[in-house]
């Protein structure tokens, strides 16, 4: 069985639960909910870095959630056909990457405002680059003819900055369509019908995340630091994940 481990909610590990379902891979949400359960993942020896997420597939052990996503990507069919696709696809699941960093971070913001707003600001700088790569490709995808994983990465980025700022496609047509193509592909359509899709990261979500990794709350959540053992938690304090 392909075991994913994670906090309960979507952040890092939610590039690899769209990829599953594109793949066609059913697996388990495995939550690490207590600072025990992250201990005994480690202790265990499954998490090279020490991080999560941790995919469990094909008798392996896999960390990095870039990994994980080419992983499946090669396994499923969504590397692109040729050797450019294939470096498109990596050149913009890399810029992809970049423009995620701050929908992961936003549930970590002091107010929902100051959030939107660097979400906003994020989009402008690479929204219109996206927009014009998949304007330039009469196919409307990111690289080649078909569906890739770079498409994937790029919907589900889309989708977290669609939660907090409902109309930030609303000059990206080119966007839009690639964004509703990838929402219609059968697997991702099952897949964010089902239990397993997480909801959107909220207060709750953060201190999940300070409470497993005993590091401090952002500061303007009250008592930032009750889940830093001992009194010198100030240089732990997570800004983010
Ligand atoms: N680049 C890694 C980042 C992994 C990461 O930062 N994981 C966090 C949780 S979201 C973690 O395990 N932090 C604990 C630590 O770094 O010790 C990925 O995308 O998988």
């Amino acid at each position: 069985m392909t075991r994913l481990h994670y906090f309960n909610g979507r952040g890092r590990a939610e590039t690899t639960r769209w990829m599953l379902a594109a793949c066609r891979i059913g697996f388990e949400n495995v939550p690490v909910d207590t600072p025990e359960a992250l201990a005994a993942l480690r202790a265990a020896g499954k998490l090279p870095f020490d991080q999560m997420p941790l995919l469990e597939i094909d008798k392996l052990n896999l960390s990095q959630s870039t990994a994980m996503i080419r992983y499946l990507a090669r396994r499923g069919g969504y590397y692109g056909e040729t050797d450019a696709d294939a470096l498109w696809c990596d050149m913009i699941a890399g810029a992809v990457a970049d423009f995620a960093e701050t929908a992961l971070q936003a549930a970590f913001q002091p107010t929902e405002d100051s959030a939107v707003e660097t979400l906003r600001a994020r989009f402008r700088k690479f929204g219109p680059r996206f927009e014009a790569r998949l304007a330039g490709n009469p196919a409307g995808f990111c690289a080649g003819a078909r569906l890739t994983f770079a498409d994937i990465v790029l919907a589900e980025a889309l989708s977290a900055y669609l939660d907090w700022v409902p109309d930030i496609l609303g000059n990206s047509p080119h966007l839009a369509t690639l964004h509703e193509r990838v929402l219609n592909e059968p697997g991702i359509a099952r897949y964010l019908q089902s239990p397993q899709r997480y909801p959107m990261a909220g207060a709750d979500y953060v201190i999940d995340v300070a409470r497993v990794l005993q590091r401090a709350l952002p500061a303007h959540f009250p008592d930032p630091d009750r889940f830093v053992p001992g009194q010198d938690g100030q240089e732990d304090q997570i800004s983010r994940e």
